[in-house]
Order: C-alpha cells, then structure tokens, then sequence
C-alpha cells in the first residue's frame, strides 16, 4: 500500500474505536454505481453502504436538492413548523400507501420508536395490561445496534456483554408460520420481522410464509411491523418487499436508501391508528423532520421512482442472479436473491468470505463478506447490463479459485 493510504488507515486504527474491520482500502470519491480509492482506482460497489447508495453514489439531483435546501434552512427542531416536512409526509404516504409518518434518523431509530408506539397502541387500544406487551421477533434479526434492539438479537456478537436487556420480547425461528401462532398471547402486541433477512445473509422465506403471517396477525389483532430498511425503496425489484408476498404490513420501517446515502433519514409508517396513539411530548427527536432531511429524501424518492430504479432492480437482479447460478464453482454451496439483494454462501470449507472479497477488491469490486462464509452483492439500483456482466466475469473469476 502507497504511504498515505496506510496513514489513513493508521490513524483511524490510532484514534478511532476498532467495531468494524474494513477492507483495506480508502474511497476518496463515488460517482453511481463506481467508486475511487485515494491512489485513483475504480471499484464497482458492491455493497452500497448496505444498501442506503441505492440511486447510486452522490446522485446529482439528491446533491442538488441538499445544496439548495442547505443555503435556506437546515434544522428547525419540531418546536416550529418548517415548509418541507408536510411536503415530505404528502410525498412518503402517496408512495407507500401509509396514513401516518413518523420521521426519524436512523434506522435503529425508527425501530424503536415502533416497538415504543405498538407497546403503547397494545396499552390504550388492545387493552394490554399495563408494563405485559410482547413483541414476537425472529432468531437471526437485524434491525439496529441501540441497546432496546439487541436486546432481542440472538447474535452473541450483537448482543454480548452489553445486558442487562428490556424484557417483553420473544424468539421464534424465521420462516416458521406455525412458530408465530405458538407464541402469541393475548398480550402480543406486534411481529417485528425482516420481509427477507439481511445480515443473516439473504435468507428468503418460504413462499405463502407472509401470507400465513399476515392472516395470524390479523386474526389476533397483532400489528404486523416490516423491517424494510434494507429491502425497502426497490431493493428487491419493488418498492417494498412486501409486494413480492402481497401483503401489506400495519406498520413499515424505512431508512437508509429514503435518503439516497446523503444523511440520516428514517421514518415509521402506519396505515392504521398505531401512530396516532402518539401525543405532544411523548416522543420526539432534535432532527427528526428536519427541513434538510425532508429535502433530501423527496429528491431521493422522486429519483428512484422518476429513473425507473425499481424496475432495473428487477431487471439487473434477476440478471446477477441467473449469472451467478450459472458459475460452476465447487466454492460456492447456493446463491439467493430477490432483486438487487443477492448473496453467494460458499461451502465452510472454502475458507473465509472476507478472503474472497479481499480478492474481489483486487479485481475492482468491493463487496462485504457476513457471517464468515457468505458474501452479500448489493449494487446501486442504477446498475446497467454491461456492468453486471462485468461484474459476473470478476465474481466467475474469483469464486472458481480457492483461498481456503
Ligand atoms: C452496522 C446490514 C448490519 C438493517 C435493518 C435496521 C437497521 C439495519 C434490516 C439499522 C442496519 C446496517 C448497520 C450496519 C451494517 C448494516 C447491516 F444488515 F445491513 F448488513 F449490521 F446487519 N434494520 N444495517 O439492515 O439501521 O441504525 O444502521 O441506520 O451496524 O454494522 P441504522
């Protein structure tokens, strides 16, 4: 590695807490689906900062709209009405078919304002006794690194040593309609769960599962919560990933991607009265709908919509999945995806995935391993063919080697 690359890295190692181990390389610069380390080398990402790049890295219609919006008015605090969060909740309501926003930053934000809003609609409207509600959530989660949600992980390195823990969360196995039905009691108030489960490494249901869950919760008057932080906004090949399962969640989680990767932007949705059981002062946020944010993730929206994001994930997914099926390799042990969110799990015995995309990055492509042996391949939406096939050519290259 050139000096000043090692610099970086050497200070971030100096000063900074060590919770992540990055691939050794240092991005200067992103421009859609490419990115460019400090010594001038282009990579397809991959990964898209976990699938927040999805328009595709410093979309210039987003910038637009930050620059603009950064020169009239950037934070008013929700003390005062600001002329972008009306526009904002008008414009995610339409797109989502939601009667109630509730703007947050992060996604870990969002998550537990929802815990916090069922609890409360399970108290005042189920008739939950006081201090009992249950929320069902599934072995191999992901929803946030705050305290109340790895409380209900049950990943050891997600949760270890950071307890004690928020009791009133159950744990039943993912996919497992019959599971959802054991474990609810009259004091359930809501099923978290992942439309497809992310970190775990891209495990998709069996097909009806969401269909049974939706009829399970409706008939127990349970509100059903869709995580669609990482599958939300066309990562998948539709707007939600709901839609593959045709259902409709009560409440929906949205991050990330809501702001193309320019700020922190995140918002609960609910097309029923879980939100309204919320009044002044009970919950809130400094930046939470704040004009800057609003701003951002209208331009965010309009784009992915307006450039036919949605339909090119679906289009160039089903491409790189078809692509990596074909890939005869005896490193790889399946391939999954639904849309632009695909992951390649290699046979243990193939040795590490982070080996894998170390080699990658020597091919231009950066992609994030999880889990040891899985590799997660999630690009900008905005993705063309000759890319993909680019890519596959790299992928093909690598994964017919092994760095076991
Ligand atoms: C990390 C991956 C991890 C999420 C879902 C909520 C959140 C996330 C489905 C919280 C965030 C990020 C967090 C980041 C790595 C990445 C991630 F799944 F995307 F790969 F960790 F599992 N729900 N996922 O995926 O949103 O508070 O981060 O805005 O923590 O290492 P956030």
């Amino acid at each position: 590695m050139s000096s000043s690359v090692i610099d970086f890295i050497a200070t971030e190692a100096r000063f900074g807490a060590r919770n992540y181990e990055p691939i050794g390389v240092v991005l200067s610069r992103g421009e859609g689906v490419w990115v460019w380390d400090t010594q001038g080398n282009r990579y397809l990402d991959c990964l898209s900062a976990y699938s927040a790049v999805s328009q595709g890295h410093c979309h210039p219609k987003i910038l637009a709209a930050m620059v603009e919006q950064a020169h009239r008015l950037t934070l008013t605090s929700r003390a005062f009405h600001n002329d972008q969060l009306a526009l904002f909740y008008e414009e995610i309501a339409a797109l989502t078919g939601s009667h109630k926003v509730l703007p947050m930053n992060s996604g870990a934000e969002a998550v537990e304002s929802a815990i916090k809003s069922v609890r409360k609609w399970g108290y005042e409207v189920k008739g939950v006794p006081d201090g009992q509600a249950e929320i069902i959530v599934c072995a191999n989660n992901f929803h946030g690194r705050t305290l109340g949600v790895v409380g209900f992980s049950t990943d050891p390195e997600t949760r270890g040593h950071f307890g004690p823990f928020a009791p009133g969360f159950k744990v039943i196995p993912f996919g497992d309609a019959p599971a959802l039905a054991e474990a609810i009691t009259p004091n359930t108030v809501a099923f978290l769960v992942e439309p497809i489960q992310g970190e775990a490494g891209v495990v998709i249901p069996p097909a009806g599962y969401f269909t049974e869950v939706r009829e399970l919760c409706t008939a127990n008057n349970v509100m059903l919560v869709l995580d669609e932080i990482q599958t939300g906004l066309g990562r998948t090949g539709k707007l939600l990933a709901e839609q593959h399962e045709g259902i409709e969640a009560d409440v929906t989680l949205l991050g990330k991607a809501l702001s193309g990767g320019f700020y922190p932007v995140s918002a609960v949705l609910s097309n029923n009265d879980v939100l309204g059981t919320l009044r002044p002062g009970q919950h809130g946020s400094t930046f939470g709908g704040n004009p800057l944010a609003c701003a951002v993730a209208r331009a965010a929206m309009r784009v992915l919509v307006e450039e036919g994001m949605i339909e090119n994930a679906a289009r160039q997914g089903a491409r790189f999945l078809e692509g990596l099926k074909d890939i005869r390799a005896n490193t790889i042990r399946e391939v999954r995806g639904r849309g632009l969110m695909l992951a390649v799990e290699l046979h243990p015995e193939a040795g590490l995935a982070r080996r894998y995309c170390e080699a990658l990055q020597g091919k231009g492509i950066l992609a994030k391993d999880t889990h040891e042996h899985t590799i997660r391949i999630a690009p900008p939406l905005v993705i063309t063919s000759d890319q993909v096939d680019w890519a596959l050519e790299r992928f093909a290259a690598i994964l017919t080697q092994d760095f076991s």
